[in-house]
């Protein structure tokens, strides 16, 4: 009988690591120490029901927001399981404020690890989907410890970005800029298997939009124009798109890759900038989508070539099939002004 064959997570690690006869192996070791994080918060995200986990945690964050005790523990199982392998020269988080060093008792490597630890929090206790985003940029200041200057370099220059949903089942994707890899967890072996290999985005593409639209009247002519297009009310007599959205980041993306379509979150009157954030949410999903044939852009430049200027900066987001988001653009770009 033909047997199928199982990849582990750790095998196809190791085979793409392969493809690089000159890889020291470092790379390889973040990803297997993320992918051993994602199972530990994968298995206090099912439990977050049962045990009493969940709740305020009575303080705020960096962005202002209340953080949910869950995410002080994936912040510390993601910190943990990273800061002694001496592969990383600094981590930064969406958790805090400034780069986080590796502490001076460890040896430092020559990556970078941007994270955040648990995106869509605020759906913890209601089931929805909430998911992990990391990116991997290599060190490009001299010395040893990483620096501010390492972590504020453009979406190009990562060498690996993805995310784990926690879904109605785990999955880690993944690119290295060899294409996307999706894993699902088998939690009878605790293992990540190969589940989806080489991801595409589906051409032609489902007709799906995503986006907060109780904020239409903050937006600007050009997104209502857009938007009002896609529902079929534009000058063009056209069929209306569906539409789908969940407020949690992962999880819209997560099936926006798989089916196609648009996901957004535009600037708008209350937050000019946009909401989400570039280094932490936006940028690894703008890897992931390009790699998967899709293109992730901020209504005016592909989202990957935006150089940051700070850890916390947040950005306008239009991502998924290329089709769409050159359609978001040319709608933004005729009416970009907000409403006074
Ligand atoms: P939380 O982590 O506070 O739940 O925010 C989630 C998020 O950053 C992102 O995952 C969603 O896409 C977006 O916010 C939803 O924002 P709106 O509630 O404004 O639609």
């Amino acid at each position: 009988m033909a047997e199928r064959a199982v990849v582990t997570i750790d095998r196809h690690i190791i085979e793409e690591e392969r493809k690089f006869p000159h890889a020291t192996g470092r790379l390889s070791n973040i990803l297997t120490d993320l992918a051993l994080a994602a199972k530990m918060i994968q298995r206090e995200v099912a439990q977050a029901g049962l045990v009493d986990i969940l709740g305020r945690a009575g303080r705020e964050n960096v962005q202002g927001e209340q953080v949910e005790k869950l995410d002080e523990f994936a912040q510390e199982v993601i910190y943990n399981a990273m800061d002694h392998g001496g592969n990383l020269c600094c981590m930064v988080s969406e958790e805090h404020e400034d780069v986080i060093p590796i502490p001076d008792r460890f040896p430092t490597g020559d990556y970078v690890l941007i994270f955040d630890p648990l995106d869509g929090s605020s759906n913890i206790d209601v089931n929805v989907s909430i998911g992990t985003v990391f990116s991997i940029y290599r060190k490009v200041s001299k010395g040893g410890r990483g620096t501010l200057q390492d972590c504020l370099q453009p979406g190009r220059a990562m060498v690996a970005g993805g995310y784990v949903v926690y879904g109605s089942s785990t999955m880690l994707v993944y690119s290295s800029g060899t294409g996307v890899h999706g894993f699902t967890l088998d939690p009878s072996i605790g293992e990540f298997l190969l589940s989806h290999p080489n991801i595409r985005m589906p051409e032609p593409p489902q007709r799906y939009y995503s986006v907060n639209e109780a904020y239409y009247q903050r937006w600007s002519l050009g997104q209502r124009r857009l938007v009002d297009c896609l529902k079929g009310m534009g000058e063009k007599e056209t069929a209306p798109f569906r539409t789908r959205y969940i407020g949690s980041l992962v999880a819209d993306f997560h099936r926006t890759l798989l089916k196609g379509g648009i996901f957004m979150y535009p600037r708008d009157t209350a937050s000019p900038e946009g909401k989400l954030r570039l280094l932490y949410e936006a940028v690894p999903m703008a890897l992931i989508c390009e790699q998967a044939g899709g293109r992730a852009s901020d209504g005016e430049r592909d989202i990957l070539d935006i150089v940051p200027t700070g850890l916390h900066q947040r950005t306008p987001l239009y991502v998924g099939s290329r089709e769409f988001v050159d359609m978001a653009e040319e709608f933004l770009q005729r009416d970009p002004e907000l409403p006074c």
